[in-house]
């Protein structure tokens, strides 16, 4: 595996999962594979999850592991093509790229979009330009779009925990103060059209469609509490519009997933991918119950990114 940006960086899905699965089970089964290997973790924006869940990932396949925060400690990147570069940005993402990839054996990469341009921030000009010019396989840790490593965690959280063989699984709009990415939505959409054995169901205030691109297999349902009905997950997030670029259209409580709401599914399980504004998003009698998913969902992460991990120091 040379990148990992996408569900269409994978060959044969239910196989990954397996193997996800596996390694769960083994963790340590390779721990002299990335003996002597580097990995790189650039993050150009915050995390928590991405960032030690991957860092652990390497170490339990032996490798040794670089994390830099890049708007902190490094040289202001200009990422656009051809500009005269006589303003803050100090280097070139081009030119640091090339460098990282002499001190790195692969390399993930942390890149939100910058919601100026729609356009650019889906054409991923900042990812496209780490697969470009790093001359080392490159792992998505969110870009402006995707975000597979979580998706993948979620897969692996859906296919542990369901109960019937193609589960109805509920993607939720919920209510949030700031504007945020679509990449969590785009992402978990792809992966689960891809999984084949979902019944996807996305709701949202109207205005908040996603990018067909990714939802083409999922059936969209406006209204939430007929969506919730014989739910067996709940995946709640935030997104900011797709077609109003970038803007918060409803900051609408009603959508908030509440104990209520809950009581409308088949005993749904509750997911999310966290961070999550308790009490906005998701009241704290819903994320606290038995049927919450969340730490779970955070526990594989770290064999989403260490099955990635294997796959490319495989070759
Ligand atoms: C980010 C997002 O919505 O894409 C990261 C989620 C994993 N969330 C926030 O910025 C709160
Ligand atoms: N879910 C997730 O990617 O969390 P972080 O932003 O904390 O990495």
């Amino acid at each position: 595996m040379k990148q990992f940006t996408s569900v269409k960086d994978v060959s044969h899905l239910p196989a990954l999962v397996k193997e996800a699965l596996e390694l769960k089970r083994h963790p340590y089964n390779y721990k002299y594979l990335g003996e002597n290997k580097v990995l790189g973790l650039i993050f150009m924006n915050p995390s928590l999850r991405t960032r030690l869940s991957t860092q652990r990932a390497g170490m339990n396949l032996g490798m040794n592991v670089i994390v830099m925060d890049i708007n902190k400690d490094g040289w202001k990147l200009e990422t656009r093509e051809g500009v005269i570069m006589d303003g803050d940005a100090a280097e070139h993402v081009k030119d640091a790229v090339g460098v990282m990839g002499q001190y790195c054996d692969i390399i993930g990469v942390r890149t939100f979009p910058t919601f100026e341009n729609r356009a650019e921030d889906y054409a991923e000009n900042v990812i496209n330009q780490f697969i470009k010019y790093a001359g080392v396989p490159i792992i998505s840790l969110e870009s402006s779009t995707l975000h597979p490593l979580q998706s993948f965690a979620d897969l692996l959280t859906i296919t542990e925990y369901k109960k019937t063989i193609k589960p109805k699984v509920v993607l939720t709009w919920a209510p949030h103060p700031k504007s945020l990415p679509q990449a969590v939505p785009n992402s978990f959409a792809e992966w689960m059209s891809t999984a084949e054995d979902v019944d996807l169901v996305i709701t949202h205030p109207e205005g908040y469609e996603l990018d067909e691109k990714f939802t083409w297999n999922a059936r969209i349902e406006y209204n939430q509490n007929k969506a919730f009905e014989g739910a067996e997950f709940i995946y709640a997030k935030n997104w900011s519009s797709y077609h109003q670029y970038g803007q918060i259209l409803s900051k609408d409580r009603s959508w908030t997933v509440s104990a209520d709401k809950m009581k409308l599914t088949n005993d749904a399980y509750f997911m999310h991918c966290l961070p999550v504004r308790r009490n906005v998003v998701v009241n704290d009698d819903v994320i606290d119950s038995p049927n919450s998913l969340i730490i779970k969902q955070a526990a594989n992460r770290l064999w989403s990114a260490q099955t990635i991990l294997k796959k490319m120091l495989e070759g």
